[in-house]
């Protein structure tokens, strides 16, 4: 009943240079009927396919009323792919690269068929956008779990109460009680629970606070033209930049002054994993508390965290992608915009000097709102009680509905002067932005005043197609389509989405922080806001009308 498909379609970034978007991969997924469909029909040379496994079909009614079916995955190919007429073949030559990309797609296929059924009805935000309203909602959550959050001061006893009456287990502690104010837990209903009859049962006990989905959020981001290389770090120049581009993030010139970054300023990554190694960010990846040796030095309740932590999987290893790059292309490449290192070599970030921690909460399928309030927590912790400094969260991802527990979380974040970038999203499942301010885009929709929406620009100055904006609840432009950057494994990419203009953002934050180390929060999100170059095509539709100029606002 969840429309898995279109939360892939959000941005599940499937491998390697790959120049066909989700869209197109999903659009054909939609429209050819016939079962079982030949892989020729979702643009696939099939002469090149050894094997193709389909692992579910499912059929239902488009909003044209027309059928569709979604198809599983791909599992194993002789060479390369053909996908809507790209040779995979000469986007990158490498096997390895061709084996990693291969695994990629079989991933994000198998995303497009999530299994779903048996999802708790939930409040889900309808489908906005050109098309006619669909049935199928957008939003997707986890079938049979809620977040509850308690009222300040619910014992354990009452919190146990609360769960016995409806039967659920519970998975985890999300939010621990006093200090962070009401505890917030996981909760697993009984299979053949009614999640809306549960929901009510539980929401009318005096102990609970709220009931909300385990939603899932997806990265904001589509890889795009692998063939585009000439000025390909068009982000992060400005007007008077050699090579130039007025469109750009003006880092250049910011660079130029002699403001390059600093080691000591922490910048929290809350997205897939980073692949700490590569080449242009090694050394750049840490938790300065922290030694691979078993013991939890630190003491934050994270052993060997070393260069961060992996909430999807539960454990320290925020790479997991091996020698094939087969996953964390979509946090590895935030993080190269960043911070990528100037060494001759590849990219380079906003800062030429920071330092970057992992939260990673997202993998092929998504990830949870229960892993994300566990990864906003993280980093203010470190923050608060082991001396790191964190000056902000990139936060690359969305799709899942209203949150409290998250609004919570973000405001942790706030008071302790950590500033929540966000992705402004990118558009829904027809692929163009909507208005966040008539349909929120959440995390980024988000009234803390610690949230920095962030839209997208095209190398012209135009709003991308995809990105979402808002006159009241989007702040700012920066370079999103054809941003090159690092990807797994040692390799380099060229992305598209308000995914890769949120972390021009973040960069700016921290380039800002290293040169004014005394600067709260709030000071610098007014520096960013407040120098914004004026941008046709921004104006009207964002809260500064404007697009990011780093130079400009390292001077406020
Ligand atoms: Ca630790
Ligand atoms: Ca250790
Ligand atoms: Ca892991
Ligand atoms: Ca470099």
């Amino acid at each position: 009943m969840v429309a898995a498909f279109s939360a892939a379609m959000m941005g599940t970034e499937c491998g390697v240079g790959w120049h066909t978007t989700h869209k197109a991969l999903i659009s054909a997924a939609t429209r050819w009927l016939p079962e079982p469909t030949p892989t020729t029909a979702l643009g696939i040379d099939e002469t090149r396919v050894r094997s193709v496994r389909w692992l579910r079909e499912e059929s239902g009614r488009r909003h044209s009323g027309e059928r569709f079916v979604r198809y599983g995955s791909i599992t194993t190919c002789t060479q390369s792919i053909t996908l809507g007429g790209t040779d995979m073949s000469q986007v990158d030559a490498q096997a390895r690269r061709r084996t990693g990309f291969i695994a990629s797609l079989a991933a994000c296929v198998a995303s497009l068929v999530v299994p779903a059924a048996g999802a708790a009805p939930m409040p889900l935000r309808p489908m906005p956008g050109a098309m006619p309203a669909p049935t199928s909602p957008v939003a997707e959550s986890v079938p049979g779990e809620v977040l509850v959050g308690y009222v300040p001061g619910a014992s354990a006893a009452e919190r146990g109460q609360a769960r016995g009456q409806v039967d659920a287990r519970l998975v985890k502690q999300v939010v621990s009680g006093p200090g962070n104010g009401r505890a917030v837990e996981l909760l697993r209903l009984p299979h053949a629970a009614n999640g809306g009859q549960v929901a009510r049962q539980l929401t009318a006990d005096p102990a609970v606070a709220y009931v909300e989905p385990n939603w899932i959020y997806t990265e904001q981001a589509t890889p795009s033209d692998p063939y585009f290389t000439n000025g390909s770090l068009w982000g992060m120049y400005g007007g008077r930049s050699n090579p130039a581009n007025r469109y750009g993030s003006n880092a250049a010139a910011a660079w130029a002054a002699g403001q390059t970054g600093s080691a000591r300023v922490y910048v929290g990554v809350i997205d897939e994993g980073i692949q700490m190694s590569h080449p242009d960010l090694a050394g750049r990846v840490r938790n300065p508390g922290e030694t691979a040796n078993g013991v939890d030095d630190d003491k934050n309740g994270y052993v060997d965290d070393v260069f961060g932590w992996d909430f999807a999987g539960n454990d320290n290893s925020v790479y997991d992608g091996g020698t094939l790059g087969a996953a964390d292309n979509h946090g590895t490449h935030v993080a190269g915009t960043i911070g990528a290192k100037t060494n001759d070599g590849g990219v380079v970030g906003v800062n030429w000097k920071v330092r970057m921690i992992s939260a990673k909460f997202l993998d092929a399928q998504g990830g949870t709102l229960s892993d994300a309030i566990q990864a906003v927590d993280y980093f203010t912790d470190l923050k608060l009680n082991h001396g790191v400094n964190i000056v902000a969260t990139n936060n690359s991802w969305g799709g899942g509905g209203y949150s409290q527990a998250l609004r919570d979380a973000i405001d942790r974040a706030n008071r302790a002067g950590i500033l929540f970038v966000a992705a402004a999203g990118n558009g829904d499942i027809d692929g163009i932005g909507d208005n966040n301010d008539t349909t929120p885009s959440y995390p980024a929709s988000y009234a803390n005043s610690n949230v920095i929406s962030v839209a997208a620009i095209t190398r012209t100055g135009a709003l991308a197609g995809f990105s979402n904006y808002g006159p009241r609840s989007v702040d700012i432009g920066a370079p999103g389509q054809d941003i090159w950057s690092t990807t797994a494994y040692d390799s380099y990419s060229s992305y598209s989405g308000t995914s890769m203009a949120t972390p021009h953002v973040t960069g700016a934050v921290a380039l800002y922080a290293a040169s004014h180390p005394k600067a709260s929060a709030a000071t610098i999100k007014n520096a960013l806001l407040n120098s914004t170059a004026p941008t046709t095509s921004l104006s009207g539709i964002t809260r500064t009308g404007g697009r990011l100029n780093i130079k400009a606002a390292l001077a406020k």
